[in-house]
């Protein structure tokens, strides 16, 4: 067992966090770099993974700026992904069905990001507000017609909006309250901005599915916290909000929950259920986690020798997705451009710049049949159906996908 770390946990504030894994200290996943001259001063963080013995909340121990992670030259756009639209509009429908939503209703999402989700409302006449400090971001959204508060969400600005008389009828927080250092203030600022009988429903990567699945890359610096339903329900309970409901999205990110979390206990079965299964299989008790390291260790080196082994054999390689999980991947594995030639992605704002750390050049997916490598490396496993789909020519001609997680493999 290792020795307690100082550092509190973000929820419970326990000081006997216990560390299961190291991935090195690394780039920020998502500051792509603009060009060659900014490699010299690119900066690293330790990277290093904890349980709470007090809450189940795995966390990092590094705290990284948000205006570093989120504010400059973020360029992480979420409306390049079809299969996560067609999610999100389905969730945007069943929230004006579920709860009767309308012209005097009032939709919030936090992190808002280009308006992918909160455009589903406009389109409705439901009156919406983004929040998302990210510029490039915020002026997509508004330009979708997302009125869009450049801030970050918190317990400070949901208090300012409720005493401008604004209160939500629902709360979106979709891949965000995993970033925030301020866990407590970020439900605190949930109770106070929902309305009576309203509701927030939180998404994040769910922690079973990264240990199980070995989901070792979807850990860097932007993802403070990784969350089991056990964690949440503490989290929530502490701020008068209650975890009533829970969905699994399997493919979703690797795995990801959607905790619906209400002012009203109505906690259903299916909860009862995930909290007994989380006591079960170990998720509250730090033996769960104690073999992770070893097993991310194991993927890494049978990704290198696969890699290298391919070159040895005259084999050409790129990469598919210029992912904030890339540059974790890239980066713990030791992949760069000896062995990468170049990483495509959809992103055009990802176009020209260089991965975080390894300095792979990110260009333009029409390269993988221009310059037609043997073997694509699929950074962005967690679309692989949609990217197989969408590459199918190239995979028709003979190309060859490798999934690198839950174990490599050659498609
Ligand atoms: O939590 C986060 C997750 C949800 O998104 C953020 N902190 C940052 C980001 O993490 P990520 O960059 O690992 O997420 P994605 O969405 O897995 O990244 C996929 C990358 O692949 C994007 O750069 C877009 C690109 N892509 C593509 O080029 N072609 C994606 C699809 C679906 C495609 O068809």
């Amino acid at each position: 067992m290792p020795e307690p770390t100082a550092t509190p946990c973000r929820s419970c504030g326990e000081t006997d966090l216990r560390t299961f894994l190291s991935l090195g200290t690394t780039p920020l996943a998502d500051a792509l770099l603009p060009g060659v001259a900014a490699f010299a001063a690119e900066p690293r963080y330790p990277l290093d993974v904890a349980f709470c013995p007090g809450c189940s909340l795995v966390q990092i121990l590094e705290e990284i700026p948000p205006e570093k992670l989120f504010v400059e030259n973020y360029l992480y756009f979420s409306s390049f992904s079809d299969e996560l639209l067609r999610h999100n509009r389905a969730h945007a429908l069943s929230l004006v069905e579920r709860l009767g939503l309308d012209e005097s209703s009032l939709v919030v999402e936090v992190a808002s990001n280009d308006g992918y989700f909160l455009k589903n409302f406009v389109g409705l006449g439901i009156p919406v507000l983004g929040i998302d400090p990210a510029p490039g971001q915020a002026d997509a959204a508004e330009r979708a017609g997302v009125p869009t508060l450049r801030e970050f969400f918190g317990a400070e600005l949901a208090a300012r909006l409720r005493a401008e008389g604004r209160q939500a009828h629902a709360i979106v927080a979709n891949n965000v309250m995993a970033h925030v250092p301020d866990l407590n203030g970020f439900a605190a600022g949930y109770r106070t901005l929902i309305a009576d009988g309203g509701l927030v429903t939180i998404e994040n990567p769910y922690v079973r599915d990264l240990i199980d699945h070995c989901e070792f890359d979807t850990i860097y610096h932007e993802h403070h916290c990784y969350f089991s339903c056990t964690a949440v329900d503490t989290l929530v309970r502490r701020h008068g909000l209650f975890l009533n409901h829970v969905e699994h999205f399997a493919n979703l990110h690797g795995g990801t929950l959607r905790w619906h979390v209400g002012p009203v206990e109505d906690v259903s079965e299916m909860v009862r259920t995930y909290l007994r299964t989380e006591a079960e299989v170990g998720v509250t008790d730090y033996s769960y986690y104690a073999d992770f390291a070893r097993r991310v260790e194991q993927i890494r080196a049978e990704l290198r020798e696969l890699l290298h082994d391919l070159k040895r054999r005259g084999a050409t390689i790129a990469a598919y997705g210029a992912a904030a999980k890339g540059s974790t991947m890239v980066n713990y594995v030791g992949i760069g451009t000896d062995l990468v030639d170049f990483v495509v992605d959809r992103n055009i704002h990802k176009h020209g710049t260089y991965m975080p750390g390894m300095h792979i050049p990110v260009v333009d997916p029409a390269a993988l049949l221009d310059e037609r490598p043997d073997y694509v490396l699929l950074l962005a496993w967690n679309f692989k159906d949609e990217i197989m789909r969408q590459q199918a020519v190239y995979h028709d001609r003979g190309g060859r996908f490798i999934v690198p997680v839950p174990r490599p493999e050659v498609v």
